[in-house]
């Protein structure tokens, strides 16, 4: 059995993390067969979209605890080379993908597992779904991004409580704090999350991936810089053929037919 499943349909290519007996957590195969998916997203022109979920009743539970032996007398176990070689490659890989990453948070999502969601570019979350920054109960640190990501998401002070008590914060209190894009029923997620994906796979896939990377790149950047990044990727967004496109469809009066090109 595959631990990722991987479909594309309507240019949305659809990954499941699928180890739901394990709560989704994280070993090498699926750390392996999601850098697959995604280097697939990247290579391949059809895919227009990436639309991430867990199977089961959970999102994923981050690594898989099972798998590391802690017991007295075993040999100091260097978590650095799981971080250096699979979460933090997959963490630069979703934020430098030129394409939207739509996350569908269908349970809870747990230490890196909940970092890996807010990775993602449209976070939407089942009401059922919660988040945990479950590290400190194990005495790590919150990593996959999340030091980067949470202060900026939900400012220092919330930050610093999900991270120092790992307590579950619900979805609703997520998209209050600003955490997750929206909110939905338990039983509209996929159809929803499925049909904003495919919304987002018409759209004009060149100029996402600028305006991803523009965003990405303004939390270490001045305003001056952001001014002259922004003038840079709009000299290429304005070479795209989706800019010619939606200028003639505008003037038109008709929707525009976008190529992602
Ligand atoms: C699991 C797991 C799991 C294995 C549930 N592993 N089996 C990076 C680099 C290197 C190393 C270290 O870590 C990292 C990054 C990290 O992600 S560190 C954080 C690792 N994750 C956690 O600490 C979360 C552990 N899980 C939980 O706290 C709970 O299971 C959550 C809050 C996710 C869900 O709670 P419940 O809904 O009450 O479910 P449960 O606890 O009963 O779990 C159901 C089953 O899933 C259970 O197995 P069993 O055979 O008893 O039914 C769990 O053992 C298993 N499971 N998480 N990470």
């Amino acid at each position: 059995m595959p631990s990722v499943l991987v479909a594309l349909e309507a240019g949305v290519l659809r990954v499941t993390l699928n180890r739901p007996e394990k709560l989704n957590a994280f070993n090498p195969e699926m750390h392996q067969e999601l850098r697959a998916a995604l280097q697939r997203a990247a290579n391949e022109a059809e895919v227009r979209c990436v639309l991430l979920t867990g199977a089961g009743r959970a999102f994923c539970a981050g690594q898989d605890l099972s798998e590391r032996d802690v017991s007295p007398g075993a040999a100091p176990i260097d978590l650095s080379v799981s971080l250096g070689s699979h979460y933090n490659p997959l963490v630069r890989r979703m934020r430098e993908l030129a394409k939207p990453i739509v996350c569908a948070v269908n349970g809870v999502a747990a230490g890196a597992g909940a970092n890996i969601a807010l990775a993602c570019d449209l976070v939407l979350a089942a009401r059922s779904a919660s988040f945990v920054q479950a590290f400190s109960r194990i005495g790590l640190v919150p990593d996959s991004g999340g030091t980067w990501f949470l202060p900026r998401l939900v400012g220092s002070a919330r930050a610093m409580g999900l991270a120092l008590l790992a307590g579950k914060l619900s979805a609703e209190d997520a998209a209050a704090w600003g955490l997750v894009w929206k909110v939905l029923d338990d039983a509209k997620l996929m159809e929803e999350a499925l049909e904003l994906s495919k919304t987002l796979a018409e759209g004009p896939t060149k100029g996402y991936g600028l305006t991803k990377k523009a965003l990405n790149a303004s939390f270490s950047n001045s305003l001056d810089a952001q001014l002259e990044l922004e003038r840079d990727l709009q000299r290429e967004a304005g070479h795209s053929e989706d800019y010619r496109e939606g200028v003639t469809a505008f003037k038109e009066k008709r929707a525009p037919r976008f190529k992602g090109k």
